[in-house]
């Protein structure tokens, strides 16, 4: 399932999506554009482009904007109230994409929340019932997080705050200073790094993690980000389309606990070959993404080899 533009949407998903495409909010109103002059630098000067004023009335993100949490639970009735009692209330709208659970994930996630939308995902996977709930809300900025306790919802705010500070896509990170992981196994942590190492080489830019599902961005840049996978490899295709359309991504960090209570539904290996398989997709730029498209091309006799604009990749 491809997600299609909305009426409300800008630009034309059918052509690549350039940097200048993208929607721009007005200079003088307080705009993105306000704060970033330069939308090329990689180095800024936080004193030049985050005035005190600008700095403390966005603090918690523009309360303008609506914001949904969408949560993807399968059989998580034992967690689901834990996160949900910690929703920070800048969450205008809870959306819960039940993977057809047959424990009691629904009735607890309603008790605790009577205000919960619960959307039924009509396919199977974390990354379809994902594509579901984005499809199924209509707020401003879109939220993911985990039902299992290894997310915090008291993060958000943080991912708020870049939002509102002229990032467009904003996604947590383990693995940098703040960051961390008392959940990961030794081959998970090898198995993202290398995932990350390969990444960062092949579409030059500087992410310290990739397998984590604790991301927010601008509802309005979703219809391009041409989501299409519907296991576990739905963040690595969410942050690489993010990346190659041009969007500004920054890094916060995230603490991943353990899952509190029943089994993990990822398989190490099978999920990280579709991770992988992700990343060779995406990858277009240059003599190594031709490479690889021809060798896809080769492999499956599909592939097409088509230039993307650059990626600009921030850390916070
Ligand atoms: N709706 C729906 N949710 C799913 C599906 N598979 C997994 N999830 C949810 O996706 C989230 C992440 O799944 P987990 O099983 O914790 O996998 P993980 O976090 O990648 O792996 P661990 O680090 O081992 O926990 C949890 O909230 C799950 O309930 C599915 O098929 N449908
Ligand atoms: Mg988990």
């Amino acid at each position: 399932m491809t997600i299609k533009p909305d009426a409300s949407s800008t630009g034309n998903a059918s052509t690549p999506l350039s940097r200048d495409a993208l929607p721009v909010e007005p200079a003088g109103a307080g705009g993105r554009n306000d704060r970033w002059p330069d939308t090329n630098a990689r180095h800024f000067d936080a004193q030049s482009h985050f005035d005190v004023r600008s700095h403390l009335g966005t603090q918690y993100g523009d309360r303008s904007e609506t914001v949904a949490l969408v949560i993807p639970a399968k059989n998580e009735a034992a967690n689901i109230s834990w996160v949900l009692d910690q929703v920070p209330t800048r969450v205008n709208e809870i959306i819960l994409v039940d993977g057809n659970s047959t424990d009691a994930t629904l009735v607890t996630a309603q008790y605790c929340r009577p205000d919960i939308r619960i959307v039924t995902q009509t396919g199977s996977g974390k990354g379809d019932a994902l594509r579901s709930g984005f499809e199924a809300t209509a707020a401003d900025i879109i939220v993911m997080i985990d039902a299992d306790c290894s997310m915090s919802p008291q993060e958000i705010p943080h991912f708020l705050h870049f939002l509102a500070n002229g990032y467009d896509f904003v996604k947590g990170s383990r693995f940098i200073a703040g960051g961390g992981s008392r959940d990961i196994t030794r081959l998970r942590r090898l198995g993202n790094r290398t995932l990350v190492s390969l990444v960062n080489a092949l579409y030059d830019v500087q992410l310290t993690d990739l397998c984590y599902g604790f991301c927010a961005f601008h509802r309005r840049y979703l219809p391009f980000l041409d989501l299409t996978s519907s296991g576990f490899e739905v963040e690595t295709q969410l942050i690489l389309s993010a990346l190659t359309r041009g969007l500004r991504v920054a890094e916060v960090p995230s603490m991943e606990m353990p899952r509190r209570h029943g089994r993990s539904n990822l398989r190490t290996f099978p999920d990280g070959t579709r991770v992988l398989r992700a990343i060779l997709r995406g990858h277009r730029r240059g003599i190594s993404g031709h490479a690889v498209q021809a060798l896809r091309a080769l492999v499956h006799g599909t592939a097409r080899v088509k230039s993307q604009p650059g990626p600009s990749v921030r850390s916070a």
